[in-house]
């Protein structure tokens, strides 16, 4: 374990990083990994056991990104190692129809009821972008109407004032996307039912879809406020859109039938991504029957992809979807995160720091702020040189954070009530040092 005031020995980590750097933008294959925004540099990971990461310097980390949210069951549990196995010792790939595919499908269909069909894609990002292809084809507008602050991937249409990476980059909206392509992409602020509905009273006959994260996880968790998603499903049927909830991180994660289940709501698509790949790259969108008609090779919507519906991430998806059916499981995950959330709130305010812990089900965000978070405008009021402060003394500890104010913190079925205390306690100490 390091040692609080030095941090993190990170030797190994640092020389991996210079060397990455020669081959790799950043080093790195995803931005916000590379913690430029909390200062330091990433701990190389060698293995992941539980709920514990552990780096190519021999440290050990208690670990709430996941995976970024996946991990659900913690890292390497034995049921995916073994489910994996068992698909790669008999094929990795190939590009032909499995029963594994009809396997995983037919779970989420049972745990979803808007999702009547659905299509293996490799990523989150694929997922929404097919999402918004086909909407667009089935109403046959160009529109999208999003929210500042959400995040859809990197999907060019979506890409403006986006969360995640591209908030914490300061470049919300990406060079390199075509003004004519975004040109038809509204923008609402989160939580603003009012601004949805100037926008659709001025333009809705151009608009596909509204498309939103139910609970917002890439600003931050900031959850829907009363009235806000049902608020949503109205507006869309008055002007004839279509609804697409972005469960990518919250399919399986707020509850098995993610946010639409947790708010009792029905969206026309669900995007989905992360847990249903139990850690493997993975990512589907579903919906109603006559919509997900529509893809070729039923329908005209053109989409396709050479690894989708692998069997090595089919196999891990159903192993950690089976794991989360047994009773009690997300029963489990809320006690551990209602813990930890009402710990680390205990932790800031005994010291006299301004935090907000926002949260819903298993994953939350500590905002460093002194109002709650409903919003982009309200998220970026946070204190962000403080996070990297809080970032850095959490790692010193022994606790592996995202390295973003603006993501979200994953809590697993492995992370036991000795982790949550000892993060917690950790928190303590970190907080007192911002103080
Ligand atoms: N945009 C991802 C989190 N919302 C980050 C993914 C990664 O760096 O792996």
């Amino acid at each position: 374990m390091p040692h609080a005031s030095d941090g993190p020995a990170l030797r190994a980590s640092a020389e991996a990083l210079a060397r990455a750097e020669r081959v790799m933008p950043g080093g790195v294959s995803s931005p916000v990994r590379a913690f430029a925004a909390v200062g330091g540099h990433p701990p190389f990971i060698a293995e992941g056991r539980g709920p514990y990461l552990s780096d190519i310097d021999g440290n050990t980390y208690i670990d709430y990104v996941c995976s970024w949210g996946p991990l659900i069951l913690g890292h390497a549990h034995p049921r995916v190692v073994e489910a994996v196995k068992a698909a790669l010792r008999t094929g990795a790939s190939f590009g032909a129809p499995t029963v594994r595919e009809i396997d995983l499908a037919e779970r989420i269909a049972d745990a979803m009821p808007a999702v009547e069909q659905v299509r293996f894609v490799n990523s989150g990002t694929e997922a929404t972008m097919s999402a918004l292809r086909l909407a667009r084809a089935a109403t046959g507008r160009p529109g999208v109407l999003k929210f500042e602050g959400c995040y859809h991937g990197h999907v060019d249409a979506l890409l403006v004032a986006a969360g995640s990476g591209a908030t914490t980059f300061g470049s919300p909206s990406s060079p390199g996307v075509p003004a004519e392509v975004v040109h038809s992409t509204h923008v609402a602020p989160y939580n603003d039912l009012d601004a949805v509905r100037h926008i659709c009273d001025a333009a809705a006959d151009s608009i596909a879809c509204i498309i939103v994260e139910p609970v917002a996880g890439n600003m931050g968790v900031v959850p829907p406020r009363e009235g806000f998603l049902q608020g949503l499903r109205r507006l869309a049927d008055q002007f004839g859109l279509l609804l697409v909830f972005d469960e990518v991180m919250t399919g399986f994660r707020v509850a098995r039938g993610g946010a639409a289940e947790r708010y009792g709501l029905t969206p026309d698509l669900v995007t989905l991504g992360k847990v249903i790949g139990g850690g493997l790259p993975v990512g589907a969108y579903g919906g109603r029957r006559d919509l997900m008609q529509q893809m070729s090779p039923v329908g005209p919507v053109y989409q396709a992809g050479t690894l989708s519906g692998n069997p090595l991430a089919m196999a891990a998806g159903i192993a950690t979807l089976d794991v989360l059916a047994e009773p009690g499981a997300y029963e489990a995950l809320e006690r551990a995160a209602a813990r930890l959330a009402e710990g680390l709130a205990r932790a800031a305010d005994d010291a006299g720091v301004p935090a907000r812990v926002q949260r819903v089900g298993s994953m939350l965000s500590v905002f460093l702020a002194g109002e709650a978070v409903t919003d982009y405008a309200s998220a970026k009021r946070c204190d962000v040189s403080a996070f990297g402060r809080l970032h850095r003394g959490m790692l010193a500890r022994g606790v592996y954070l995202p390295p973003s104010q603006f993501e979200a913190w994953f809590v697993s079925l492995a992370h036991g009530e000795a982790e949550v205390e000892r993060t917690i306690e950790a928190a303590h100490e970190a907080f007192r040092g911002l103080a």
